[in-house]
């Protein structure tokens, strides 16, 4: 009876980790708990993925969406990363919640984009007509702009997204496709983050070409406040970027459960505690 309890255990286990195999692999979390301290910690890529709080005045740890957050003051406070994408990748997805108080000109969500050089992705607000907007350039220096074309609500958490890959570039509000557009290829980082193998992701601010300080000329700061922002090293389908907004309702950060590989482990241990009673 115990082995055909494991047995069904481990099967369960198996069926459940191939139904929920997915094309895009989650690669960078900043879940913005911190409540201390200028660093910002990547909770899938460790140190490695820690981003620097710049110009910020000790007051930004601030309640979040999902626990804590980060509160962005519009003036000059931005953070600095290494960027979880490669370069030349040719498919990606973010997804983070985000409250804007104000929305300066070209309030900046995430990029890897410099002042006068294009890069991967220019996410955040348009312009000063406010609209939610994003910017990706392929090898073949196509830069395509996809944008919801009506102001960002202030003041209120909302989910926003995008995605490249499968030909097509895509762009979310509150779990819904709000654009999208044909587009595909590799995404580069910017000519002079190639120095040293080392892209550079901004949050909250476009950067220099460099990526070592903010754009003097158009640094997009946002005023607001940020939360449970991840990267995927792939496309996320319309569906679960539906999933991972409802998640976030239920105040579920996209920092994956236990995966299904420890749910067989733990079947396993239970069976096994069960068979020495
Ligand atoms: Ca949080
Ligand atoms: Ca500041």
């Amino acid at each position: 009876m115990y082995r055909s309890k494991l047995v069904f255990l481990v099967v369960v286990g198996m069926v459940y980790s191939a139904t929920t195999a997915r094309a895009a692999d989650l690669i960078s979390v900043y879940t913005f708990d911190e409540q201390s301290g200028d660093l910002a910690a990547d909770a899938i890529r460790g140190a490695a993925g820690d981003a620097s709080l710049m110009n910020f005045d000790g007051s930004q740890w601030s309640p979040g969406f999902i626990g804590g957050g980060v509160s962005l003051d519009g003036a000059d406070d931005w953070m600095r990363a290494v960027n979880p994408i490669v370069n030349g990748a040719t498919a990606m997805s973010f997804s983070g919640w985000v409250k804007a108080d104000t929305p300066p000109v070209w309030s900046s969500i995430v990029k890897n984009w410099g002042g006068a050089q294009a890069g991967q992705y220019h996410f955040g607000l348009q312009a000063g007509d406010g609209d939610l907007s994003n910017f990706l350039k392929n090898s073949d220096d196509s830069v395509n702009n996809i944008r919801e074309s009506s102001p960002f609500g202030l003041d209120e958490w909302t989910h926003v997204a995008f995605t490249h890959g499968e030909g097509k570039h895509k762009l979310f509000k509150n779990g819904a496709k709000i654009a999208e557009a044909d587009f595909s290829g590799g995404l580069n980082w910017p000519l002079n983050q190639q120095n040293d193998g080392t892209g550079i992701l901004g949050i909250g601010v476009k950067t220099n070409d460099s990526g070592d300080a903010a754009d003097p000329g158009a640094p997009g700061y946002w005023d607001g406040s940020f939360d449970d922002f991840g990267f995927w090293d792939g496309t996320l389908s319309e569906a679960e970027v539906e999933t991972i907004y409802q998640n976030g309702l239920q105040g579920i950060s996209v920092v994956p459960e236990p995966s299904s590989m420890s749910l067989v482990v733990l079947g396993l241990l239970c069976a096994l505690g069960m068979r020495r009673r």
